[in-house]
């Protein structure tokens, strides 16, 4: 045992951005479920709630050491626990736009995403349709971005902290408004993301869950 240990949810986006860099890189850690039907949920919640700056999941703990931010923890991963796959490349320069992407990612595609989730719990029968529209366009604003700069990002090779940020905030970004068809090349990277090993095993993880999502999960995936 590394003394490595997770605590997150299997359906939370964040939580798999700390997942898929230790699915692929086989590190041995104990995952600390904060599901409420989970038998430690209730006490792994508390937890949480007692180191997290704003109570949030995922929370990485390495021995003494408490990581907060899912960017951070992939950060700490790369540096104490990076095996077969490196995280950030070692070229500053690109290293520098592969920590650009993941804020775009982060911000732009799960933040806008997060907008139309969060209108929807707030109010599942009327959630407010200017944060509806605003996540939407959003989103599409996000996606229409990187189908510009596609060839131009080092979106690859995976499993890198892009792959981290990008895979579940497309997943679900998807779920809340569909990539279009003038991004061809955005949804075709998400169909390889979600085939990597470690981002489907994410995805399969997350499956029993699927009811929690606010807007309705769709038919597929
Ligand atoms: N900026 C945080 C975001 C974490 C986040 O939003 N986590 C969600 C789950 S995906 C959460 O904790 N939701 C429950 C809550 O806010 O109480 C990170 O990168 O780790």
């Amino acid at each position: 045992m590394t003394g490595l240990a997770l605590y997150g949810h299997a359906f939370s986006s964040y939580t798999w951005k700390a997942l898929i860099p230790l699915y692929a890189n086989g590190t041995d850690f104990e995952f600390r479920d904060v599901d409420p039907g989970h038998a430690d949920g209730p006490a792994n919640s508390e937890f949480v709630q007692s180191v997290h700056p704003a109570g949030k999941f995922p929370v990485l703990i390495d021995g003494d050491a408490v990581i907060v931010e899912a960017t951070a923890i992939v950060e700490h991963l790369q540096v104490h626990h990076c095996d077969t796959a490196p995280l950030i490349p070692n070229n500053s320069a690109t290293a520098a736009q592969v920590r650009m992407l993941d804020r775009v990612f982060d911000n732009y595609v799960m933040g806008s995403a997060q907008r139309v989730v969060n209108a929807f719990i707030a109010d599942p029968d009327n959630p407010d349709p200017a944060e509806v529209q605003a996540g939407k366009v959003g989103l599409l604003r996000a996606y229409r971005w990187i189908e510009q700069r596609f060839d131009d990002l080092p979106l690859r090779p995976h499993v890198s902290l892009v792959t981290c940020a990008a895979a579940p905030a497309l997943f679900y970004g998807d779920w809340v408004e569909r990539i279009p068809g003038d991004c061809p090349e955005v949804a075709d990277y998400r169909a390889e993301l979600l085939a990597l090993p470690a981002v489907s095993r994410c995805v399969e993880g997350a499956r029993a869950y699927r009811h929690y999502f606010p807007l309705g999960a769709p038919d597929r995936d």
